[in-house]
């Protein structure tokens, strides 16, 4: 085990793999380069990533071959996961975002010279979901790239206003998708490959304007048509009701566990988590941190909640949400 690198540090480095563009790589070895701790040790790494950052620096505002072009309404993702808002005009998807992050998308029709994806980060407990505001579903103009954020996000809320038949909305939205070939899992369906080659998406449903007349018999209707596939959770997003609730969903339906780590004689640092995708196992956490943790990998241990104080666990274990592992190299 060379270096000592801190979680931070191998969390930033994964990022690595989904950067687009120069810039974006760019950012990224900057970071790194400030986490990296200065010592003799990581001094070969230091020199790699700045030769790396000197690299990603030269091509910045460059076309790669002149043919492939960077697309701008790609979003990068971030956090513990990336949650689309899928929706009909004026239903309040850019009001949901604008209430549970900090970004500030501008509530009304999108004016037509301004047809991007808007995104923020919203806060569940101790990590943070993106949430990405897109044009609503039906316009042509949007179609290819509306689609292709749509097939590349890890979930999927549908939001229907509840006081002008959410169900039939929830019912189109369900139909354009199918359209775009975005392909959804209820929530007893497990994950699996489509013909495609699209991982088939996770989904709830969020009905908003709960405070507005006749959205209580809006909400009923819902919960009795959808309940049994997908969760639903209400809000009223200008006030702040049920915004907890919308935010555990997207949470949840990210399928994800948050774990953490543990250094020998030292106590967990539950504020910071790995996010893993739920059945992960303990060796496979050890992967994705670092390979040498794979390879130098001896044993685990948990300490979680009352119950584990330091028991061993094997290699296969599936990881649960809230789990301190000390991984034994
Ligand atoms: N009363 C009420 N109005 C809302 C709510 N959510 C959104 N609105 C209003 O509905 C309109 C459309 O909202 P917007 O977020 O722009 O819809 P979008 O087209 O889906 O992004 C705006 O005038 C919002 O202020 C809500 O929960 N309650
Ligand atoms: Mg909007």
């Amino acid at each position: 085990m060379p270096a000592n690198l801190p979680p931070t540090y191998y969390e930033e480095e994964k990022k690595l793999r989904s950067a687009r563009t120069p810039e974006e790589k760019a950012e990224i070895l900057e970071t790194l380069l400030r986490l990296i701790p200065k010592h003799k040790g990581t001094e070969k790494l230091q020199a790699d990533l700045k030769r790396r950052l000197s690299k990603a620096r030269g091509k910045q505002g460059k076309k790669s071959g002149g043919a492939r072009r960077v697309d701008e309404h790609h979003v990068v993702k971030e956090g513990a996961g990336q949650v689309v808002l899928a929706g009909l005009p004026n239903v309040g998807k850019s009001q949901l975002l604008g209430t549970l992050t900090k970004a500030s998308p501008q509530i009304a029709e999108y004016p037509y010279s301004t047809l991007k994806p808007v995104s923020g980060m919203g806060l569940f407990e101790n990590v943070r979901i993106q949430l990405v505001d897109i044009p609503p579903l039906l316009w042509e103009v949007t179609d290819t790239w509306v689609a292709n954020i749509l097939r590349n996000t890890d979930a999927i809320c549908l939001v229907a206003e509840l006081i002008d038949d959410p169900v039939g909305q929830v019912e189109i939205i369900l139909e354009e998708m199918e359209q775009k070939r975005v392909p959804v899992l209820r929530r007893d369906e497990t994950r699996g490959e489509t013909t495609s080659g699209i991982q088939p998406k996770r989904l709830f449903i969020a009905g908003t304007k709960l405070d507005l007349p006749g959205a209580d018999e809006g909400a009923e209707a819902l919960k009795r048509a959808f309940d049994a596939s997908y969760d639903v959770v209400n809000v009223a997003a200008p006030d702040g009701v049920g915004a907890d609730a919308f935010i555990a969903a997207a949470f949840r339906v990210l399928d994800k566990v948050r774990v953490y780590t543990k250094t020998p004689g030292k106590k967990a640092d539950l504020g910071s988590p790995f996010v893993f995708r739920k059945g992960t196992t303990v060796i496979e956490m050890a992967r994705e941190i670092h390979k040498d943790f794979e390879k130098n990998y001896r044993t685990a241990r948990i300490y979680s909640d009352d119950k584990y104080n330091g028991q061993r666990v094997g290699k296969d274990f599936e990881l649960r949400d809230g789990d301190v592992i000390e991984l034994i190299v």
